[in-house]
């Protein structure tokens, strides 16, 4: 490990090079977010402004942090789960001065210690994916969040929880949900998650999906894009739920549709996309084939339950770096991939930087948003507040412009008629 307390701590510096050639490669296919660090770089709107981030070191995350950086804030960084933090990159932010302390292969302990290190900075920002730094923040340093002008929060699973955190009361800063931004959740939910989740699944088994029983648990945005994804090569897609809409829509984007009761005895290979806890438990195990294949791509490791397996199995080893083999007293296997925690960022790089672009656009201009706000004087409440629709408007014009595609524009006449209600038949 390379340490400078207050600085960095990453695996190894010596990895820098590659983490920069990384970096690069994600700056080639992130136009948006690279107009935007132009758009900014004179102006500094961000100067003065302290930002502490929790969000997966990845290649596409540094171009976010080195955005941010060129609009003049400082930054100090983490990872948002222990197995995601790609190594290369960290060490090549550590070298370019940023506060940054991640490496892959964390202990929990670790983890929050990292957490910790980036709130020395007494952060004005924080940006958060899952909210554990906001819980930090709320729960250990209380006296910090006096002085924070607000947040953001990237995913589904911290959303919620800030939602009810909001309900009741206890939120102490105003939060903006970048999730909810149609450019994110439509774009890097399914087509993101639905991709990266089968490139992390062929990375730990690299088995054939083709002809496969694919259970996927949960037909959310998520859900819906790896049930895609799987399909179009050529697994046989099962979708497990619970909320009758979504199921419903599964069977008419034509998938089938049962309880994971039933399934699990199907099941070639399982992934839960639900943002809930025991999803997949021991009675599924029990009835599961030998040789089943079992992951998650939530946020929390908690919806394969662990404990289950464990107790159930006589024997474990790591066959591969991202999948571990239970033998079960009955001599079935039943291989974990990255130790049930979500699979695409462990097992592989995330979401492709394409759709990255979007999300982080969003992160960028909710952060410029916040600052305009405090340089006015202005604050908003202590609650979660959406995207504004202006700005999915206008971070989806600029990628269409970026991919050379030009769309039709409404004319004055057609602009009146969409809000004359007198206009009849
Ligand atoms: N490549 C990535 N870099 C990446 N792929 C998915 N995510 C990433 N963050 C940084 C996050 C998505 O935005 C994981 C979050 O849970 C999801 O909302």
């Amino acid at each position: 490990m390379d340490y400078q307390p207050g600085q960095y701590k990453v695996r190894n510096l010596a990895l820098a090079e590659q983490g920069r050639k990384e970096i690069a490669w994600a700056e080639s296919r992130m136009p948006v977010l690279m107009a935007l660090r132009e758009r900014y770089r004179e102006s500094q709107p961000l100067r003065g402004y302290r930002i502490a981030g929790c969000l997966h070191v990845t290649k596409e995350t540094a171009v976010l942090i080195e955005t941010l950086r060129a609009a003049g804030a400082e930054v100090a960084w983490s990872g948002c789960n222990p197995l995601s933090t790609n190594d290369a990159v960290a060490a090549a932010l550590a070298v370019e001065g940023v506060k940054i302390f991640a490496w892959h292969g964390q202990t929990v302990e670790e983890f929050y210690w990292c957490i910790e290190q980036t709130l020395h900075i007494a952060p004005h920002l924080t940006l958060d994916d899952g909210a554990d730094l906001i819980f930090t923040v709320h729960s250990r340093y209380p006296e910090l969040a006096d002085s924070i002008i607000g947040g953001t929060e990237e995913t589904t699973t911290g959303v919620k929880r800030l939602r009810a955190m909001a309900e009741d009361g206890k939120l102490r800063y105003p939060i903006i949900a970048v999730n909810d931004a149609e450019t994110k959740w439509d774009f890097d939910n399914v087509y993101g998650t639905g991709q990266s989740s089968i490139d992390g699944i062929l990375r730990a088994t690299g088995i054939l999906l083709a002809g496969k029983r694919f259970v996927v648990a949960g037909y959310g945005h998520c859900g819906r894009g790896v049930a895609m994804r799987a399909r179009g090569m050529g697994a046989q897609v099962i979708v497990t739920e619970v909320r009758p809409t979504a199921a419903l829509k599964a069977v008419l984007d034509g998938f089938q549709v049962m309880p994971m009761d039933e399934a699990a005895s199907i099941g070639d290979v399982f992934i839960t996309a639900t943002g809930m806890k025991d999803v997949i438990v021991g009675r599924h195990f029990e009835r599961m084939k030998d040789g089943a294949i079992i992951c998650n791509t939530g946020h929390y490791d908690c919806e394969v339950n662990l404990p289950d397996l464990e107790a159930m199995a006589v024997s474990k080893r790591q066959i591969r770096p991202h999948t571990e083999e239970y033998l079960l007293r009955d001599g079935r296997r039943l291989y974990l991939l990255a130790k049930g925690r979500l699979i695409n960022l462990a097992a592989a790089e995330g979401h492709p930087s394409e759709v990255m672009d979007m999300s982080f656009a969003n992160q960028f201009l909710a952060h410029l948003h916040l600052v305009e706000l405090h340089r006015q004087g202005k604050r908003l409440e202590n609650r979660v507040y959406t995207i504004p629709e202006e700005q999915d408007q206008e971070i989806a014009r600029l990628k269409l412009e970026t991919m050379g595609i030009r769309i039709d524009t409404l004319t004055p006449e057609q602009v009146a008629y969409s809000t004359d209600y007198s206009a009849g038949t």
